[in-house]
């Protein structure tokens, strides 16, 4: 019989003093919720000084933004506390540190990051981490790389694999990301001025075929560990410091989707700007996005390979010239899931603050419509888009 019950704040704190590893654990005295995400509780624990020391997060047994009329597993604790703790062995200066878990809890306890900020929030308010993408980039191809087949043993891997398989989580992504922007479904959520551009993308026979084979690829490519929700809400940034959280869609897929959902995130925030502010910040910051895209990829690319270059054990894998060929196709891959993102945040259920938080109504209705234009655009032409180079000019194209 399963020991679960929801926490209260009281529980939270009895909680920390017990597992958050403390010296002084009677020091902890108070708790806030203040989970905002779409599906947790997480309590911020303060000490006497009322200084927020510890995070206890639970996940719920149903969708929290939509209600116990949407029940979720709640396995995508454990999911989400091995991903980190495994992503934290390979990334530990930006990956969130687990301090405990308890999967029949469904809880777990973490290092507070309150000297940090989610970077969406930032990047919404105009504020520049010049480094953040930079970083994100070392994140992802160290823990990438290191999941993937050119770092674990065959058995290992296979294992590992196992270990992570999320299918209630895959199957929210499959739908949200995959499904319903592209079909006629009451989960989506657009405003009625881009019926007509909604309707057109649910009858391009080229898009849905090209969002039938990211699907597929979903489905199928076991290549790495992913975050599986690396968005810039999954993100908390400080000066010079990066750290991810939220993992429980962590699963082995795509690698390109990981990179994909970042670069596109970061897209929503440029389609956004002039939503936030006027004409010349506006394109600053665009400036400085498209600044991200290229360092993000590019640092992504440069340290998988070097990675791949000294770490590589398997013999075939280990051929020079190999890694630079599967990330040309890991390329192609995050071009067409940035598209989806892009798409899924814009027509489907699950929206961004970026757009959502433009107070006048028709500029918010334009910034979307040209999210939409831009998502369906790059999914239809990933496979053309030689390098980081190429798709900055074609976004530029795009306005
Ligand atoms: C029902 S969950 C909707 C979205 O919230 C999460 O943060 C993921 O992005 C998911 O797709
Ligand atoms: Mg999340």
């Amino acid at each position: 019989m399963s020991q679960y019950r929801t926490f209260t704040a009281a529980d939270a704190v009895a909680y920390a003093q017990e597992f958050g590893g403390l010296a002084h654990p009677a020091s902890l005295v108070d708790a806030q919720e203040v989970g905002d995400g779409n599906l947790n509780l997480v309590f911020k624990i303060f000490d006497t000084a009322g200084i927020s020391r510890i995070i206890v997060k639970q996940a719920l047994p149903y969708v929290r933004c939509v209600g116990e009329s949407w029940p979720l597993t709640l396995d995508r604790a454990r999911l989400e506390a091995q991903t980190l703790v495994e992503h934290y062995q390979h990334s530990p200066q930006h990956t969130v540190q687990i301090l405990h878990y308890d999967p029949e809890l469904a809880v777990m306890v973490m290092e507070d990051l309150s000297s940090h900020r989610i970077w969406r929030g930032e990047l919404i308010s105009g504020v520049y981490y010049p480094q953040a993408a930079t970083q994100l980039g070392e994140y992802l191809a160290q823990t990438l790389f290191h999941t993937s087949d050119f770092y674990l043993h065959p058995h290992e891997k296979k294992a590992q694999v196992a270990r992570f398989i999320n299918p209630e989580m895959c199957e929210i992504t499959e739908d949200l990301f995959f499904n319903d922007p592209f079909i006629d479904h009451e989960r989506n959520n657009y405003p009625a001025e881009l019926e007509d551009q909604v309707v057109a993308l649910r009858s391009d026979d080229n898009l849905k075929i090209a969002v039938a084979g990211l699907k597929h690829r979903f489905f199928t490519a076991a290549e790495a560990l992913l975050h599986g929700d690396i968005h810039s809400g999954s993100i908390f940034v400080a000066e010079g410091s990066l750290k991810s959280i939220d993992a429980e869609f962590g699963y082995f897929g795509p690698i390109g989707f990981d990179i994909g959902t970042a670069i596109g995130n970061l897209l929503l925030n440029y389609c956004a700007q002039p939503g936030h502010f006027g004409p010349r910040d506006a394109a600053a910051h665009r400036e400085q996005r498209l600044q991200d895209i290229r360092e993000l990829w590019l640092t992504f690319a440069q340290r998988f390979e070097a990675l791949a270059r000294s770490e590589t054990r398997d013999v075939a894998l280990a051929y020079p010239g190999y890694a630079n060929r599967f990330l040309q196709s890991v390329w192609k891959d995050a071009i067409g899931y940035c598209g989806t993102e892009l798409i899924r945040r814009t027509v489907g259920m699950s929206h961004v603050a970026d757009l959502e938080t433009i107070e006048d109504h028709e500029t918010r209705v334009a910034c979307t419509r040209h999210a939409i234009e831009l998502g369906s655009f790059l999914i239809l032409i990933a496979g053309k888009i030689e390098n980081v180079e190429q798709f900055i000019a074609r976004v530029r194209q795009k306005g």
